[in-house]
This record gives structure tokens, sequence and C-alpha cells, in this order.
């Protein structure tokens, strides 16, 4: 409905700054060596490439001892690569191409929803995690930003980001607290259980997938961000929000999670009401499995996600 053509932009974030391990810089590269060019090609889509990081020394800045701010790590490396995402994302959207972003970690999601907003001020956001990735800058414990994204986004506890994050602050257009819902939820911090209930809102925790059913979660979301499929929506998919025994390659797997056809079913009921604006697939580590069959399943449950989205179907 908002895509004219199948035309996408497939954006590469080959970033890991908002975490301490490594290996997750190279789930882009992994995913194109495994297919994800191809599935574009076969399900009928034209794509163009972006790279917006090409040219950063991601290894040098990761390892720069210097670049903290109180708790929070790296956040001069995530601000500027997620300055750089963001224009790449606003870029495809003012094309009126699909922005598929691929991670690397899950901090660039500040600047794919915030792009998404921006373009598209009536939109919803679905973010699929098991995490509810809302520390802000002085919530968070760990200091690790890929756990901060939805914070950021939204601009809560401005006064205390770290300096770097200037850019952002001048978006004026923040996400707000209605433009979102989340899938899959079952390890949210303290603090963060304080913000979801302060500013009212709606998570699907695996509780609700369990209760209520993946098929009334998903339709329960897109009526409250999408007016039931009326508005564009974007999904940020971390591949964590499926359970770790299909998905191990992952920084912060917890179990207890979707299973593989839930976490497809999601994507698919998404794609039949024609509202998929934006997409996300983040967090697939391919270096955090100690057998070539591990790495592969995460590999292909990104694929298949993927695919997914695309539209592929039997029918
Ligand atoms: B992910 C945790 N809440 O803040 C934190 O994988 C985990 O992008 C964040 O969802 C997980 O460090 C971030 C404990
Ligand atoms: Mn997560
Ligand atoms: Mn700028
Ligand atoms: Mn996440």
């Amino acid at each position: 409905k908002f895509i004219p053509s199948k035309q996408a932009t497939i954006i590469k974030a080959p970033f890991s700054g908002g975490q301490g391990k490594g290996g997750v810089e190279f789930g882009p590269e992994k995913l194109i060596e495994h297919g994800l060019l191809e599935e574009f090609e076969e399900l009928g889509w034209k794509y163009s490439i972006a790279d917006p990081l090409a040219g950063t020394d991601l290894i040098a800045q990761k390892n720069d001892p210097t670049d903290v701010y109180k708790n929070c790590k790296r956040p001069k490396m995530v601000s500027e690569c997620c300055e750089k995402i963001y224009h790449a994302v606003s870029e495809a959207h003012a094309k009126k191409t699909l922005p598929v972003t691929i991670g690397g970690d899950h901090s660039i999601g500040m600047s794919t929803i915030l792009a998404f907003a921006n373009s598209h001020p009536d939109g919803g956001i679905i973010w699929v995690d098991a995490h509810a990735d809302i520390n802000t800058a002085s919530t968070t414990d760990s200091g690790n930003l890929h756990g901060c994204p939805v914070a950021f986004a939204m601009g809560l506890d401005e006064d205390n980001w770290p300096p770097h994050f200037a850019w952002l602050k001048e978006i004026t257009k923040k996400v707000k607290p209605s433009q979102i819902t989340y899938i899959g939820l079952r390890d949210v911090d303290k603090p963060e259980k304080k913000i979801l209930k302060d500013l009212g809102i709606k998570a699907f925790s695996m509780y609700h997938v369990d209760k209520y059913g993946i098929a009334e979660v998903v339709r329960q979301a897109i009526e409250h961000v999408a007016d039931g499929g009326k508005k564009p929506i974007h999904v940020s998919y971390d591949v964590d929000g499926i359970d770790p025994m299909y998905v191990v390659a992952t920084g912060t797997p917890v179990r207890g999670g979707l299973t593989l056809r839930e976490g497809l079913f999601l994507v698919e009921e998404i794609v039949n009401t024609g509202c998929l604006t934006g997409l996300d697939i983040v967090e697939v580590n391919p270096s955090l499995a100690s057998t070539d069959t591990h790495v592969m399943d995460t590999v292909n449950t990104g694929l298949s996600i993927a695919r997914c989205a695309l539209g592929d179907t039997l029918l």
C-alpha cells in the first residue's frame, strides 16, 4: 500500500558498538553470503544497497577506551554510526522504497524507527524482541546502548544524554509511546517496566502469546499501531525474539521465546495487511555458536524473516 512498486533499499548496518561482543558486525555479510539478495530477486523485488558505514573505522572506534559517558558505553561511536544510518533510512523512505536494515546490533533501531516516524508520522512500529530496549541513558545498568534505542527515539531523559547525541536532539519529531508495540518480551529490566507502565506503552509478552495465541496477539498489535491495517507499519525484528532453540547465534538469548513459526507468522500477518513500510533484522551474530549448524539455523532464521517480509507465500 505504501511502497508503490516492489522497490527496496537494503541498508547494511555492520555495527557492534551498542554491545560488547564481537561478531554481530558480520550479520549483513553472512545473510548476503547465504542468499539474501537472491531472495529479493526471486520474489520480484528490485533493490539498491546502501552502505552508510563504509569507510568508518569501526574496529578502532569499538576499542577506544575514552568513548564512555557516565554509564553509557561508546556513545560517540553509536551516535556517529546511528546518524549515518538515520540518513540512509530517511533517504530510502523519501524514494518510496522499502528500507530493509540489516544489523548489526539493535542500537541502530533508534535510527530506523525515528526515520520511519518522521517519514510516516501516522505510522506504527512493531518491535519484536525478548527485550524492551527502552532503558534510558540513566537507567541502563549494562551501559550497552543496544538496550536503549527505543528510549532515544522517544527522546526520553534527554537531559542526561551523552553530548554526542546533539543531532538526535535536533530531530524534534520523536516516536510517540502510542506509536509502538512489542511482541515477544520476556526479559525486561525493572526501570524499563516502570517506563512502559508510566507511558502506557502496549506490550505483548510471551505470557500474552501463550494465553491468546500469536494470531490474536498480532491482530491486536496491528489494531493498536496501525488501525487494523490502514497505516504504515515498521517492524524492528531482533532475532532474539525467537527462542534460542532456533536462534543460538545471538548476543543476549533468553529461553522461552517465540517458536520459529510464530516468529514468521507474525511477519506474514503484517505483510498481509499490505502495510509493511520498513524492516530491520538485527542481532544475528555468527560468531556466537559452537557449531556451523547453529550458525546456519540463526542465519536461516534471518533469511526466513526477510522472505516472509517480501511476501513469500504458497497461495
Ligand atoms: B537487545 C538489557 N536490558 O539493557 C540491557 O538484544 C539487555 O537489542 C538489552 O534487545 C538487550 O543491557 C538488547 C539487560
Ligand atoms: Mn533482544
Ligand atoms: Mn545530520
Ligand atoms: Mn533488541
